[in-house]
């Protein structure tokens, strides 16, 4: 069997003190950490398009490094990227990965000739699963690259682009379901306008729920057991995407009457471009009931665009993990590295220094999160902090026993209600935070 990543060794936890740059220092897959182990908490995946597919290219100038793994023929080239990548994946000891249809196979003349080449491509893989013990995380569809998605696919003006976009992903469903997916995600890639000089904005949001709704009932009917997940987005590559945070996702499902259907996959960088912290858009969806899964990345605040880097900021992965406790962990979900290695690391191992960097900033954000809900001392503060909805006038409102009137007379009898309010005590909590973390 032919290797194509020579010279990288099994990368294995060593812990904190080694100096090997190919090896684990917080990341240790059998350990348990809060009731399971860390690889069962964490649920790494390789994102197959920047990992597989992804050459460095940017606006300005071309690829920096190839990923066709010294062949020509493009069939031959999209067989050895799934060799590539299992290799990759057991080399770095990650469990599952996720692909758009157009990641593991190559585009056609037509449709018909496209879904041959990724039957071939899907058994390939489905050997490759069985062989090596991976799972597919999650599945979608490419619905943004080729031309004809210009003005959308389920949102585009043209129905006859909507029918061949339901086509594509009836067949990315269809193979997502015989890899034995755990997922699939919409991200709606063109799903948004440019200028409402030109747009039917209420008629595209109505398509797109149909075109969800269609796609649901299908893959439901095919046996797909999986979680579907919406991936919000504010912008990129369209001025306005409608699927912009968590928030305007879950005001679309719930007038679709689609809430019951659809979880979130939420993206750092996505998070951050709609000017919201990541842990805020986690728990949006937590306390929704609507967390599914993460695109685990990071962007730089200083760039206003999805720059798709490995994340490395601990307090970001350790707030992240905090997040993914208190909604009782991933069920289908997981951590899947949407993220790509800068176009001037462009030797094959600084694909592995990326993803172990990545692994281990979320290996240690697992470690913190918990020592967090450990120490106790934020959740303490934050129940006494709502301690007067408990009892009194809170718990009369809370149960529904107050009324306009009877808070009226409360507050007329109190006079002010200066004396009751406490300090937020932001920095206290903060340095808690860093005594947690480095103490
Ligand atoms: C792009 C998105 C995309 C989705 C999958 O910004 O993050 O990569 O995760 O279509
Ligand atoms: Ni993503
Ligand atoms: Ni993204």
């Amino acid at each position: 069997m032919q290797e194509f990543f020579k010279g990288i060794p099994q990368i294995r936890y060593e812990g904190a003190k080694t100096t090997n740059p190919l090896a684990f220092r917080f990341y240790n897959p059998d350990e348990v950490i809060a009731g399971k182990t860390m690889r069962e908490q964490l649920r790494f995946a390789m994102s197959y398009w920047h990992t597989m597919c992804g050459d460095g290219m940017d606006m300005f100038g071309r690829g920096t490094y190839s990923k066709d793994f010294g062949k020509t023929d493009p069939m031959e080239i999209y067989k050895a990227k799934a060799y590539a990548a299992f290799e990759l994946m057991n080399k770095l000891d990650i469990d599952y990965f996720c692909f758009h249809d157009r990641d593991i196979s190559p585009e056609a003349e037509t449709l018909a000739e496209t879904n041959a080449r990724l039957d071939e491509i899907t058994d390939l893989l489905r050997e490759l699963m069985k062989k090596n013990g991976k799972n597919l995380l999650w599945g979608t569809a490419n619905c943004f690259n080729n031309p004809r998605y210009m003005h959308g696919a389920g949102t585009s003006p043209s129905a006859d682009v909507f029918a061949f976009a339901a086509a594509q992903i009836k067949k990315a469903v269809e193979i997502t379901t015989a890899l034995n997916g755990e997922g699939y995600v919409f991200w709606g890639g063109r799903e948004g306008y440019e200028t409402l000089l030109n747009t039917d904005m209420a008629l595209e949001l109505d398509n797109m729920a149909r075109l969800m709704r269609l796609t649901v009932d299908y893959a439901r009917n095919i046996g797909f057991k999986g979680d579907f997940y919406i991936e919000p987005k504010p912008k990129e590559p369209t001025k306005h995407q409608y699927d912009f945070d968590v928030s305007t996702v879950l005001a679309f499902l719930r007038k679709y009457n689609l809430e019951r259907d659809f979880k979130m996959n939420i993206e750092a960088n996505h998070a951050t471009l709609a000017q919201h912290t990541f842990q805020h858009e986690l728990a949006v969806a937590r306390i929704n009931g609507v967390f599914g899964s993460i695109d685990a990345n990071q962007g730089d605040l200083l760039i206003g665009w999805d720059t798709d880097q490995f994340p490395t900021n601990v307090y970001d992965t350790t707030l992240c993990m905090l997040e993914v406790l208190k909604a009782g962990g991933f069920t289908k979900g997981g951590l899947n590295f949407d993220a790509k290695t800068r176009r001037g690391s462009f030797k094959p191992e600084d694909i592995f220094y990326s993803y172990i960097s990545g692994m281990d900033a979320f290996a240690l954000g697992l470690r913190m999160a918990n020592r967090i809900i450990e120490d106790g001392r934020l959740d303490a503060f934050v129940e006494s902090r709502y301690a007067s909805w408990k009892s009194g006038i809170g718990a009369d409102i809370i149960s529904g026993r107050a009324s306009m009137q009877s808070l009226e007379s409360y507050a007329l009898a109190k006079g002010d209600v200066m004396e009751s309010i406490e300090s937020g005590r932001q920095e206290y909590l903060e340095n808690i935070i860093n005594n947690i973390m480095f103490g």
